[in-house]
């Protein structure tokens, strides 16, 4: 089997290139640039034409959304546990958690792009970059709760392809909000970032990344 993931560095193909490595299984990265254009380039539009990442092609098929991309990459390999089937008991609150992954991730990208895509000041709105970091905390309330019963991951039963998907938009978060009120939030991220599968999906130092902030402040409206 051939796999081949379309990555740029800190971009929601992070979420497959760490589902990847906890897989162990063998795949290739196409490394691409966020800030330039090469996303629109015709050859990789013929890729996806969304001009997004992640792609993920298996065997010459395309699959371009990252949380279809972990779903599928766990039917692919059942044998490594890190889905729910149907039929598993926790199928429902699995496949819930791996698309509010995007409920965070909606939030997040406004966030990266009020704060980083839109450089200069007067192309911003401090009302909008307020109120997406009150709505990111909102949403980020609920994980705070589902942890309250001392899980240690998404499911009861243990780390699944959920987590990358909500990992990796917590991993972010964290940039745009403080996560005093959210001690169970912090911890686990704290159990995700120390996995190897995680460190080995983050850039290499010295790239070019999309943050190059540890916290980026909402202005005072
Ligand atoms: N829902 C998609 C979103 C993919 C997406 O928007 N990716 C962003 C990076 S995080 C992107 O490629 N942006 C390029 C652009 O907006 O030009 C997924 O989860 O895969």
């Amino acid at each position: 089997m051939k796999i081949v993931l379309h990555h740029a560095h800190e971009a929601r193909s992070m979420r497959v290139l760490w589902m990847l490595e906890e897989l162990g299984v063998p795949y290739d990265v196409v490394l691409h640039n966020f800030f330039d254009k090469s996303l629109r380039s015709p050859d990789y539009l013929a890729i996806n034409p969304a001009a997004r990442v992640p792609a993920l092609e298996i065997d010459g098929q395309v699959i371009c959304e990252s949380g279809a991309s972990i779903e599928y990459l766990c039917e692919l390999f059942p044998e490594k546990g890190l889905g729910r089937p149907a039929g598993d008991p926790e199928r429902m609150a699995w496949l819930d958690m791996l698309h509010y992954a995007e409920s965070i991730g909606q939030h997040v990208a406004n966030l990266t792009q009020a704060h980083i895509v839109l450089y200069k000041p007067d192309m911003r709105s401090p009302t909008q970059m307020n109120l997406e970091a009150r709505r990111l905390l909102k949403v980020l309330g609920r994980l705070e709760n589902r942890l309250s019963d001392g899980r240690e991951f998404v499911m009861q039963s243990g780390f699944s392809g959920a987590d990358c998907a909500v990992g990796y938009g917590v991993d972010v978060a964290r940039r745009f909000v403080a996560f005093d009120a959210l001690p169970r939030v912090a911890a686990y991220r704290d159990r995700l970032v120390a996995r190897p599968a995680f460190k080995a999906a983050l850039p290499p130092e010295g790239v070019q990344c999309i943050y190059t902030q540890d916290f980026y402040e909402a202005p005072d409206v």
